[in-house]
């Protein structure tokens, strides 16, 4: 039954969490001794410290690299068969560690039990899907067309050594879609997990290597953005960069690859978004209602995805606030590990000043509908109650809010044409949401904005691998979709092979 099915993860998950975790950089299958160790503090009870990391110094970074690159044509000669095998190992070693993953998951990044769940089942599937992709993208070579006389064949390679740097919010999802997507498609890995979440990562780096990944095809190098994260894209022995995090360090991942020596290098970047929803008075508003909660507040509000605009129609728009208050007024802050806790802690104490931060500024210049209270009764975590602003315009909200923060907009009959234009000019294309009951509006409304993931009349919560791919335009990042057919292929450079057989007697 589900409750015993609850009970013995609750079990493995109590006896992992009993474990001193410890992780620092891992060069070559080796743990290593790394420098700056420090203690990982739970964010939903500061008192209570997870295990100790420690950071990758300059000597790993190169030794990692040096390893890297000696390595990478043997796993590359391995084809995407051998290689699809190992990832396949990798989402089943993924699935058996699922009690310790949800653990640390919890404990490290204040996931919530259902929130982890999903990442874990996440990471599985971009294993496997890869390693599908792989096996068919990345086989025997293609043959082309051409004249009498003359083969043509092209084939996919590895484009050396791939720098993963991934955020905290989806610490084990995002850092294994990575990683794999890089190996499947014939590359060494250098990785960087987000300071905050080392312990997961190391985790997952692991089980790769149990996997069957070789220590020196994949490294893991914790550390700070500034000083790790810019020595690895710094250096001119990389391949290339899959970077998900914020648009500003996108930025200067850009500028520091454009700045450096060696190959021209490919910046695979997913970033943040100012995702917006609309409804018109035509939607089903408790339907709505439910998908706004799911779709603003879940994940503490801390996805790239989440819902931070709500433009209502005005003659619906008193009766959505209410219905959302009341909605709200449910909404149970707590330690993530309780299974009744819907919305967990925000990740540091540096991400709660912003929010608090906005929320004194929006008190200014917004009219606050409701805020749940932000856990006085926690008070050794990093919370903050999902609050309900309405303001005048999305030009309220220059920057992305990246919490449990929703905003609500009235629109007239009239203006629908300006807020598909305001939610132009914010430049971010991540995710966008229609609700109403005019399939022809809902359709005009998708083709009109260029969003990376639209839904229709159900909530923003997607990136269903192989279902949903997920990526933004614009501000929000560079494409290709992690989770789709073409992912794998911005991992890659190809080569074709043209030979005069006549010369060989064919
Ligand atoms: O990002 P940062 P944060 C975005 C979202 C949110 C932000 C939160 O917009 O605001 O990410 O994560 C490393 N050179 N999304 O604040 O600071 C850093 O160490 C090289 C969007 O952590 O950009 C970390 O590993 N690396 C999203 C990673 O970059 C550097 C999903 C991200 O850190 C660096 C999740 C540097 N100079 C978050 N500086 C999506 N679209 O999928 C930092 N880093």
């Amino acid at each position: 039954t589900d409750e015993a099915t609850v009970r013995s993860l609750r079990a493995g998950i109590d006896a992992a969490l009993a474990q001193a975790w410890t992780a620092g950089p891992i060069v070559g299958g080796q743990d290593l001794a790394g420098q700056k160790a420090r203690p990982v503090l739970d964010p939903s009870d500061h008192t209570r410290t997870v295990g100790t990391t420690a950071d990758a110094t300059a000597e790993h970074i190169d030794r990692a690299l040096a390893l890297a690159a000696q390595a990478q044509p043997g796993w590359d000669a391995l084809g995407g068969e051998g290689r699809a095998r190992i990832l396949d190992a990798m989402g089943d070693a993924l699935e058996a560690d699922t009690p310790a993953l949800l653990g640390i998951l919890i404990r490290e990044a204040g996931k919530t039990w259902g929130d982890a769940v999903a990442e874990v089942r996440e990471a599985v599937d971009f294993c496997r899907y890869y390693a599908d992709l792989a096996r068919k993208q990345f086989g025997a070579p293609t043959r082309l067309p051409g004249p009498t006389g003359e083969s043509n064949e092209l084939s996919l390679h590895g484009r050396g050594t791939f720098v993963c740097i991934s955020p905290w919010n989806f610490p084990l999802a995002i850092f294994t879609g990575q990683v794999a997507a890089a190996l499947a498609a014939g590359n060494a890995v250098a990785a960087k997990p987000a300071e905050q979440t080392t312990l997961v990562g190391a985790r997952a780096v692991r089980l790769f290597h149990t996997a069957g990944v070789p220590g020196d095809i994949l490294h893991l190098l914790p550390g700070d953005g500034e000083t790790v994260g810019a020595a690895l894209v710094a250096d001119a022995r990389i391949g290339g960069v899959a970077f998900t995090g914020s648009t500003e360090t996108a930025r200067l991942i850009n500028r520091a690859l454009a700045a450096r020596d060696g190959a021209i290098v490919p910046l695979i970047a997913e970033t943040g978004g100012q995702n917006a929803m609309i409804v018109d008075s035509t939607a089903l508003l408790e339907q709505v209602v439910d998908d706004c909660i799911t779709s603003a507040f879940q994940s503490a509000g801390q996805r790239c995805s989440a819902m931070r605009v709500l433009f209502v129609q005005d003659d619906v728009a008193d009766q959505m606030a209410h219905l959302l208050k009341g909605a709200m007024q449910l909404i149970t802050l707590g330690d993530p590990l309780d299974l009744a806790t819907d919305v967990g802690p925000i990740i540091d104490e540096d991400a709660r000043k912003i929010l608090v931060a906005h929320g004194e500024r929006m008190d200014r210049e917004a009219k606050l509908v409701h805020a749940c209270p932000t856990g006085a009764d926690l008070p050794n975590g990093t919370f903050f109650g999902p609050r309900l602003y309405e303001i005048d315009s999305l030009k309220r909200l220059p920057r992305e809010v990246f919490g449990p923060i929703l905003h609500l907009v009235r629109w007239k009959a009239d203006s629908l044409d300006q807020v598909l234009a305001d939610i132009d000019a914010t430049g971010y294309g991540l995710t966008l949401g229609v609700h109403s009951r005019l399939e022809g509006r809902a359709q005009e409304i998708f083709k009109r904005l260029n969003c990376g993931n639209t839904y229709i009349n159900r909530n923003m919560v997607g990136a269903v691998v192989g279902v949903q791919p997920f990526g933004g335009h614009g501000l929000s990042g560079t494409g290709p979709k992690a989770g789709g057919p073409h992912y794998l292929l911005r991992f890659a450079t190809e080569k074709t092979l043209t030979v005069n057989i006549t010369a060989f007697g064919g």
